[in-house]
């Protein structure tokens, strides 16, 4: 073999290498797929629907311009909402009013602010390009969209009292400590009439919205992730508690091991949107809208017209950063580019629209605010609480393999019409932990303007929604959509819904076992009882992943 001929060969495996490096390079430019920033004009009243009078109004300012991290900003703290002093509950009231004095075609206006979340749901915001509206609920840019949204909002309250350490409370209703003030009770900052400082234009509270449930009203009765529409009996509060600590852990420790069961499914420019909802916002991120304010909190349009939904929010974004601190490889920042680069369009603190892209969103250092820390008793507690028990009569294994042999496996498509469905699962108990998370996917074929909520148990075929407790060992994860109410009836869209199974297998001593048992626990009912099928399951199967 002559060198001459083997350096040619090298240099054409250099120019293929090259070559292949190149072509690779134009396909992902080609292939990129985030969202550009929005312009908030193309926004467009849904099927021409005047109820769903979302978009802001026309914009007269500044052109669309860049944001810029404000590096002279002081570091502001976010307080848990019960332990704020009546200083802080007056300075926000009057905050909020001032920001409810604007006039509507002000982008900074309380109307302007929550119709801008409206705007970008339910088929408001289109692209010429694009033949689906952009969608921010259930996919990946639920978690940082409301981040973006908090921090304008939040700077805007700032400007109008020109108050720069101002930042928003968080309502800790993930915390169940039992002592006054409670945490998750609706804290007195956003009641009716606490503090009112004297020259109030209005004689209620700013923060106040009238049409809250009235069971949430009632001082001392704490958030049910479950019983969301019961009536208002009286609390068991020892169960209450230990129900929502398990669901806490459920949902982030077990079913939420990666960005795609967290944030939920992805998506990109050109993509149907809202397919895939992540954990915490399917439970217990839902219920809260639901169990505070079923008619304007529990809707997509005027969710933020009740100021308490940036006290919710706000705990949202902080468990997002707690989340990040929990043991596990895969609990990290989602690093597509089509997620970094997309960017979205706000109202900044002087009424100017700017674009911001999502990867500018994850640093709070340079966002320049942090939350007061509590305790997330719930992400240990899990794991050896003694109250947390199996709902099954007889969890042994002799059962199990009893169970595992009488339930038929999963085959095809399945159309759920109502009540609970049972199959079992293939898993590979032995697949060591570089594979990634174990997880169960479901793609479903759903109506979109409908509300569809299935909890999901492993082993207990009985289970049914509004009898088997979420604060089961068996509860593993829920799959839900809510209503899209702009969306042609006509669309039954793919979704798919991922959860973690791993660690609440270990917990329940079923990790073993090469099936398991999956029971999909949900009602057909109309509306707004929350637990409905009615729709066509095509795939069901156990994978792994990293991602
Ligand atoms: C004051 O209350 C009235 C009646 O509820 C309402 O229409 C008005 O928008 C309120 N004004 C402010 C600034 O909140
Ligand atoms: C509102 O104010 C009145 C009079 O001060 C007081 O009696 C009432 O308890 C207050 N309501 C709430 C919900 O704090
Ligand atoms: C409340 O629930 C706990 C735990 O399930 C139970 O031990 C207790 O008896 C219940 N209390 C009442 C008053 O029902
Ligand atoms: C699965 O479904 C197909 C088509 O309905 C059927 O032919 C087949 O027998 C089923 N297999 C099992 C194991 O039930
Ligand atoms: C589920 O219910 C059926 C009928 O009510 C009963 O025969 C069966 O034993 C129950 N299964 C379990 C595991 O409890
Ligand atoms: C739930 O339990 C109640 C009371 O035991 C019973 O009346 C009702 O039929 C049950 N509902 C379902 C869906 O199992
Ligand atoms: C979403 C939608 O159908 N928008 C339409 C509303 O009406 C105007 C004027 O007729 C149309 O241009 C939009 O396409
Ligand atoms: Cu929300």
């Amino acid at each position: 073999m002559s060198s001459s001929r083997s350096s040619v060969d090298m240099a054409s495996i250099v120019v293929l290498i090259l070559a292949v490096v190149s072509i690779t390079l134009t396909l992902q430019v080609a292939d990129a797929k985030p969202f550009p920033a929005p312009d908030l004009k193309l926004c467009q009243m849904a099927f021409n629907d005047t109820s769903e009078n979302c978009c802001t109004l026309p914009y007269t300012g500044a052109p669309l311009r860049k944001f810029a991290f404000k590096p002279e900003l002081p570091m502001r703290v976010r307080q848990a909402a019960h332990l704020v002093d009546d200083a802080f509950i007056a300075k926000y009231q009057r905050a909020v009013e001032l920001m409810k004095a604007l006039p509507e075609t002000d982008g900074r206006s309380f109307v302007a602010q929550y119709r801008l979340h409206c705007a970008y749901c339910n088929n408001h915001l289109h692209f010429p390009e694009n033949e689906y509206p952009l969608e921010i609920h259930q996919t990946w840019l639920f978690f940082v969209w409301h981040r973006l949204y908090l921090y304008f909002n939040e700077r805007i309250l700032a400007k109008l009292i020109e108050d720069d350490t101002f930042a928003l409370p968080y309502w800790n209703w993930d915390n169940q400590d039992g002592t006054n003030p409670l945490p998750n009770e609706i804290p007195k900052v956003w009641a009716s009439n606490i503090t009112i400082f004297p020259n109030a234009i209005n004689k209620t509270s700013s923060l106040f919205h009238e049409t809250r449930n009235p069971c949430a009203g009632i001082p001392g009765r704490i958030v049910e992730f479950q019983n969301i529409l019961g009536p208002c009996l009286p609390q068991n509060y020892t169960e209450v508690r230990a129900q929502s600590s398990h669901l806490m852990w459920t949902q982030t420790v077990s079913a939420g091991p990666t960005p795609s069961t967290w944030h939920g499914a992805s998506y990109r420019f050109g993509d149907f949107g809202g397919v895939g909802m992540g954990t915490m916002e399917a439970r217990p991120h839902g219920p809260v809208h639901v169990w505070t304010n079923i008619r304007q909190m529990s809707t997509n349009k005027d969710s933020a017209s009740d100021p308490i939904f940036f006290g919710h929010h706000a705990n949202v974004d902080r468990l997002w950063e707690h989340w990040l601190t929990l043991p596990g490889k895969y609990r990290k920042h989602i690093t597509d580019p089509d997620y970094l680069n997309t960017a979205f369009t706000f109202y900044d603190e002087d009424g100017e629209q700017v674009s911001v892209t999502v990867k500018e969103a994850l640093d709070l250092n340079l966002l320049r605010y942090k939350y007061q820390e509590m305790p997330a008793k719930w992400a240990t507690q899990g794991l050896n609480d003694p109250t947390w028990t199996f709902c099954s009569p007889t969890p042994t294994p002799a059962d199990d393999a009893a169970l595992i042999a009488a339930t038929p496996r999963f085959n095809g498509s399945l159309a759920i019409l109502s009540g609970p469905t049972t199959f079992k699962l293939k898993r590979r108990p032995s697949l060591s932990a570089r594979h990634g998370e174990e997880m169960l996917e479901l793609k479903a074929k759903l109506d979109f303007h409908t509300q569809h909520m299935q909890n999901i148990f492993a082993f207990l075929p009985n289970s049914t929604y509004q009898n088997t407790s979420i604060g089961c060992m068996e509860f593993i994860g829920c799959m839900f959509s809510i209503p899209h109410v702009g969306m042609s009836p006509d669309l039954k869209p793919e979704f798919t819904f991922r959860i973690g199974i791993r660690r609440k297998l270990e917990l329940m001593g079923r990790a073993h076992l090469k099936d398991i048992v999956i029971t999909l626990a949900g009602e057909k009912s109309a509306p707004p009882i929350p637990g409905e099928s009615g729709f066509e399951l095509t795939s069901a199967k156990i994978i792994y992943s990293k991602k």
